[in-house]
């Protein structure tokens, strides 16, 4: 008889991504002082963002490029997934709103349920961050009471708990803080503008920016060293990628990809 290998089902973690295109030097900035954009680099460390994901066991889903939008590479700005449901949302720069329809596309082909936040609300998925079934939703520049509200009304039917926070000090509410695989929130505290009941402290305006990958790992910029160096000590296993272009853009880690998992974090 046949030896019987026997495994367990491996969950399948797929992510959303968008390659930049020509335009990308002629992104927004706000807060960002980097100097001009090596667009040709930028190509360079995305496609190393996306092989980082993959060689974590990301299955990575390309969203159509959309060349005359300077943003879309910042694909998590449109769109929020939680459980079934993808909300396509509606950017507050209305320069990103173009970046949306093929985004809807991909999220449906993706298996999900999608919904939209209607004008005149608005909201960027930079300002929304997930873990354990709490939504915190940064009232932003970019994201409007109304915008909080719909998401709400969309998601507290599911379950989730939707706690708005403010942001002040820098462009997203992940621009500041996201959460660490147990859930301890990280920021960089002259960025945090919301009294968080527990915020592990790091030393870089990036270090608050950590994605999940998987089995404890996260996922942090490469300009976070002495922020790596903290969380390996606490025992997380960190992977750091070099996003320097995309970083004088006001873009991290997070706001690459587009993160499709069942947990509810990201
Ligand atoms: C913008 O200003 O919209 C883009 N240049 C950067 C968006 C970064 N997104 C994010 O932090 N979620």
């Amino acid at each position: 008889a046949g030896a019987q290998v026997k495994t367990d089902p491996m969950p399948v973690l797929r992510a959303l991504v968008r390659r930049p295109g020509p335009r990308l030097a002629e992104g927004i900035v706000t807060h960002a002082s980097g100097g001009p954009v090596d667009v040709a680099l930028a190509h360079r460390q995305w496609a190393e963002y996306v092989r980082t994901l993959q060689d974590a066991g990301w299955q990575t889903l390309e969203v159509e490029p959309a060349d005359d939008q300077p943003d879309a590479v910042f694909v998590e700005d449109a769109l929020v997934v939680y459980g079934d449901l993808a909300v396509l949302t509606r950017p507050g720069a209305p320069g990103r709103r173009g970046e949306l329809p093929a985004v809807g596309e991909a999220a449906a082909e993706a298996g999900y349920r999608v919904a939209r936040i209607e004008a005149p609300g608005t909201l960027d998925g930079g300002d929304v961050l997930k873990f354990g079934g709490t939504v915190w939703v940064g009232r932003s520049a970019r994201t409007d009471d109304d915008g909080i509200r719909q998401l709400a009304a969309l998601l507290e039917p599911m379950g989730a708990r939707v706690v708005p926070v403010p942001v002040r000090s820098v462009l997203h509410l992940k621009s500041a803080v996201t959460a660490l695989p147990d859930g301890t929130l990280v920021g960089h505290p002259p960025l945090v503008d919301h009294p968080f009941d527990a915020l592990l402290p790091v030393p870089e305006p990036s270090g608050g920016q950590v994605v999940l990958l998987e089995h404890g790992t996260v996922l942090l910029a490469a300009s976070a060293p002495r922020t790596a160096e903290l969380l390996r000590s606490r025992g997380h296993r960190v992977v750091t990628v070099d996003i320097s272009e995309l970083e004088k853009l006001d873009g991290g880690v997070t706001c690459l990809s587009v993160r499709l998992r069942d947990e509810g974090a990201a």
